[in-house]
């Protein structure tokens, strides 16, 4: 009896370089107002550490992602795409793609569709997981950059590899955590590993 292997892949640090449109943006539109270079990021939340710089840059931050075209026009992260396409071309693997859309919703949806159909192709159209609940989504493995995934689910099936990013890379060793540096890494070793 053959045993697929299922993996779910976050997009937002993961495959889409979040971080990096979200500082090129910032600073295009807000040029006179103090940043948060990327190696200075630190905590999942872009919005809570300018929020702690100045308070009124919390909203000026959140400005960013909630405007048009900011989701579609991330860039890919090196060697994301390559990756994923190959993924799911193994035998016995289904790749989906897992991601939280924002509140505001009159774009990031829409968006996320547009930007895996651009750089995926429209066949991964059928694989993407839109969910703010990714505990309550099934599989064997979640590659996302988020240090915690918590939801309705206590015990989510799915081993959390954490995807190493410029807000997580600083946090200390954790030996019940494993991590993809990068897509340099050896993620084709990773998956192999939940075959056993
Ligand atoms: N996001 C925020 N605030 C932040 C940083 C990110 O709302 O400070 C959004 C971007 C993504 C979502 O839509 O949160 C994170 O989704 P996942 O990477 O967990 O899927």
């Amino acid at each position: 009896e053959k045993r697929r292997l299922r993996v779910l892949l976050d997009m937002d640090g993961v495959i889409a370089d979040f971080e990096g449109g979200f500082l090129n943006k910032y600073r295009e539109r807000f040029p006179s107002e103090p940043f948060i270079p990327l190696e200075d990021r630190r905590g999942f939340w872009v919005s809570a550490q300018y929020g702690d710089m100045r308070r009124d840059l919390c909203e000026k931050a959140i400005s960013i992602w909630e405007s048009k075209n900011f989701f579609l026009e991330l860039e890919p992260l090196p060697g994301g795409v390559e990756a994923v396409k190959e993924m799911s071309k193994m035998e016995n693997t289904d790749v989906f793609i897992c991601t939280s859309p924002i509140k505001h919703y009159s774009y990031c949806p829409f968006e996320k569709y547009a930007w895996i159909e651009k750089h995926l192709g429209p066949e991964f159209l059928e694989k993407i997981i839109l969910t703010k609940d990714k505990t309550i989504v099934t599989g064997d493995i979640l590659i996302d950059d988020k240090p915690e995934i918590l939801g309705v689910e206590p015990s989510p099936s799915w081993e959390h590899v954490l995807f190493t990013a410029c807000h997580n890379k600083h946090l200390p060793p954790n030996t019940s955590q494993r991590r993809l540096l990068s897509w340099a890494d050896d993620w084709r070793g990773l998956l192999e590993s939940k075959r056993q």
